[in-house]
């Protein structure tokens, strides 16, 4: 079993589709292992951004990300990052393949609807910035 950290950023929440993107994640056979509805400061949003603070959409993306509640999670499944990569699609729902999560409600590259780590060591980095153990 693997574990990823997966965000329903806020535009999602703003247009009111939790549910049917919880409703996907259980459909393909994720166990929900933590979540929680949390609206991010400027400054958690750069903290978990970081990574990108050099690039010119940094700004765009932490206002963002601080915009509203978002939908935190961590998710169970065999090979979980990979998966839910695929699920979520392209990063910019235009490019994003029929029925993944950005395509159908994504609306552009600043507001792509979801997040999810891409590697194992970005999954451990912002499970960690987000839940205690305890939690997990
Ligand atoms: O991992 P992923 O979310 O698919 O893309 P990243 O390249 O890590 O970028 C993080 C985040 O930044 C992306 O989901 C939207 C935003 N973004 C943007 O607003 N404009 C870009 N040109 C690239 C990324
Ligand atoms: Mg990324």
């Amino acid at each position: 079993m693997e574990r990823t950290f997966a965000i329903i950023k806020p535009d999602a929440v703003k247009n009111g589709v939790i549910g049917r993107i919880l409703a996907r994640i259980e459909q393909e056979g994720f166990r929900i292992v933590a979540m929680r509805l949390q609206h991010l400061s400027k400054r958690e949003a750069e903290g978990f951004y970081a990574v990108h603070s050099a690039r010119p959409f940094f700004g765009g993306l932490t206002d963002f990300m601080s915009s509203g509640p978002c939908v935190l999670l961590c998710l169970e499944a065999p090979d979980a990052i990979k998966t839910w990569r695929t699920l979520m699609g392209a990063t910019n729902p235009a490019n994003a393949e029929p029925g993944t999560m950005r395509k159908e409600f994504g609306a552009s590259i600043d507001n792509n609807a979801t997040h999810g780590s891409d590697a194992p060591e970005t999954a451990a980095f912002e499970l960690g910035y987000f839940f205690r153990g305890l939690e997990l």
